[in-house]
């Protein structure tokens, strides 16, 4: 999978596409991940990318001449099956998304800054919007940062024990079950037994209980969404 981003901040997203499993999978070359200075688009000797808005209004809204110019010369290069804005006011980002994403083959995801950018961009360019929550980031790049770890683990070959991937939290909407490993007995504090018991298909309901009573404790709302 190819990734495109464009960025105000392009250094925010260095390190966290440099560590771990989202670097070992560009070192595969399962994922590749381009982040584009989208400066260097500015309008005039001061590379402009940002203007106040019309009407009035506190903050600076991201022009519409650097992005789309940005985003002309990426559709040159390929296709992108979705072009991406991270911004606050969309759908908020779960599992079923990441893992529709993670089998596309090529995205392009532009990250907003202060008011966010000018409507006519999203209008004509963006194919889908996310949000990572209910809160306000100073930039779009953590969010965009967010979405490519939550996608790009998911790139089949990506996670050596594929059975990891599949029994996350979420992966069918539930939270996961408490997990422990050894001592066996810690000041006191003891291992549930059937974990012990060498009991597959009774460690097995126990799990899916236990992941069933926390959902329904900490997220009542996931299991009102079946
Ligand atoms: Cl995608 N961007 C910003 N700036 N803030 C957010 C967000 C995105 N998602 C939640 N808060």
């Amino acid at each position: 999978m190819r990734i495109d981003i464009i960025s105000v901040a392009p250094d925010l997203l260095q390190s966290p596409f440099n560590h771990s499993i989202i670097k070992r999978a560009q070192e595969k070359g399962l994922a590749e991940i381009v982040v584009h200075d989208l400066r260097k688009y500015g309008l005039g000797n001061y590379k402009q990318i940002d203007d106040t808005q019309f009407g009035g209004g506190a903050g600076m809204v991201l022009m519409i001449e650097p992005i789309s110019n940005c985003i002309k010369k990426l559709q040159e290069e390929r296709n992108y099956d979705e072009v991406i804005y991270m911004t606050p006011d969309a759908k908020t980002l779960n599992q079923g998304t990441a893992n529709t994403l993670s089998l596309k083959e090529n995205i392009l995801i532009l990250t907003g800054h202060y008011k966010g950018v000018d409507q006519r961009i999203r209008d004509k360019y963006i194919t889908k919007e996310i949000s990572i929550g209910d809160y306000v980031l100073t930039g779009g790049e953590l969010a965009a940062a967010v979405l490519v770890d939550a996608v790009v683990r998911l790139i089949p070959g990506v996670i050596g024990d594929e059975q990891s991937a599949l029994t996350d939290s979420f992966q069918d909407n539930l939270l996961s079950p408490p997990v422990y490993t050894r001592p066996a007995e810690f000041e006191g504090m003891k291992v549930p037994d059937v974990l012990l018991s060498g009991n597959f298909p009774k460690i097995d309901d126990w799990r899916s209980d236990q992941a069933y009573k926390r959902t329904e404790e900490i997220r009542p709302d996931l299991l009102d969404n079946e």
